[in-house]
């Protein structure tokens, strides 16, 4: 019965004519402030319209995205509550369809952002056919709805700059950190993420190696476009400097391909359709 009302609602959209190239009902630069309380994020009405495990789609014409967010995400309860209001606020009115994944890494292992990147996207793949897969870190709201989260013939470095590095642009001009998106096709090309990287840093500079050496460049917004906001935090316990990091990041080329989305081995211990995300628990496999 689940499986026929599915089908009939998708036939029923394929109907639907194109959402129009600009979305109307963008506002441009929003106010957003590092203090913002859920209380003053959350908009009751684009909650309504999910379905289990925060999905969307425009009821009335057939988006021309299909965005997987994907949150590499550890003990920060107070932002993942503010983002993802945000983020379905926002994304509604940029008429897109998408899904909110947030991939938590179970203790005791070291922080890896990269390793949760891949992991959401095979768990999204599966679910779904997404067009476009965000990466996004949990404390960054955009403050501008023009900055479409959709992707592109290049890979996408969605932030231009941020409160975190006081708004002035971002801190050096190879960055990748914050949100990218790809392409499913783009991200198989570069092999998604190093699964490599425990701990804090690098795992973005070898990314955007990878899309280098793989004939792609990052392309990014105008810059009053990919402002973000981030929400004040303390360095967290489990997630140190990694002092190895810089070594890795000077031999990219020689285990892109055998380090990466397709390569990667975690364990799931959990996948939960919640009422604003899909959670997912992850772990390194031991046995490797
Ligand atoms: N993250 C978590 N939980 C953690 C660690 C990281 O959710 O315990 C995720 C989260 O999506 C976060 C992202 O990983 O947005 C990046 O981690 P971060 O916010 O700690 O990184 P940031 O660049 O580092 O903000 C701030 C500490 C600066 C250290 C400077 C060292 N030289």
């Amino acid at each position: 019965e689940h499986l026929i009302a599915h089908t009939s609602s998708r036939q029923n959209r394929s109907a639907l004519p194109l959402c129009p190239e600009q979305p109307p009902h963008l506002v441009g630069k929003m106010n957003i402030k590092p203090t913002i309380t859920l209380q003053e994020v959350t908009n009751e009405e684009s909650l309504r319209n999910l379905s289990y495990g925060g999905r969307y789609a425009p009821p009335y014409c057939q988006a021309r995205e299909k965005t997987a967010i994907i949150i590499p995400y550890r003990d920060r309860k107070e932002h993942i509550d503010i983002l993802v209001r945000h983020l379905h606020t926002v994304l509604q009115r940029q008429q897109l369809e998408y899904g909110i994944y947030v991939v938590e890494m179970a203790l005791p292992t070291q922080f890896n952002r990269g390793l949760l990147a891949n992991a959401g996207v095979r768990t999204a793949r599966g679910i779904s056919s997404y067009t476009c897969y965000i990466i996004h870190d949990v404390d960054s709201l955009m403050t501008d709805d023009r900055n479409l989260y959709r992707c592109g013939s290049q890979p996408i470095h969605f932030m231009t700059g941020s409160t975190k590095y006081k708004y002035n642009g971002i801190p050096y001009p190879g960055f990748h950190g914050g949100i990218v998106g790809f392409t499913p096709e783009q991200y198989k090309t570069v092999n998604g993420f190093s699964n490599l990287y425990f701990g804090w840093g690098s795992e973005d500079d070898d990314l955007g190696i990878r899309v280098q050496k793989s004939g792609m460049i990052f392309v990014r917004p105008k810059e009053e476009i990919g402002m973000y906001v981030a929400l004040p935090h303390v360095r967290d316990v489990s997630n140190q400097e990694n002092p190895n990091s810089y070594g890795l990041v000077r031999n990219v080329s020689a285990r892109q391909m055998q380090d990466g989305v397709e390569t990667i081995r975690f364990k799931r211990f959990a996948l939960e359709y919640q009422q604003l995300y899909t959670w997912l628990l992850i772990g390194v496999k031991e046995d490797v």
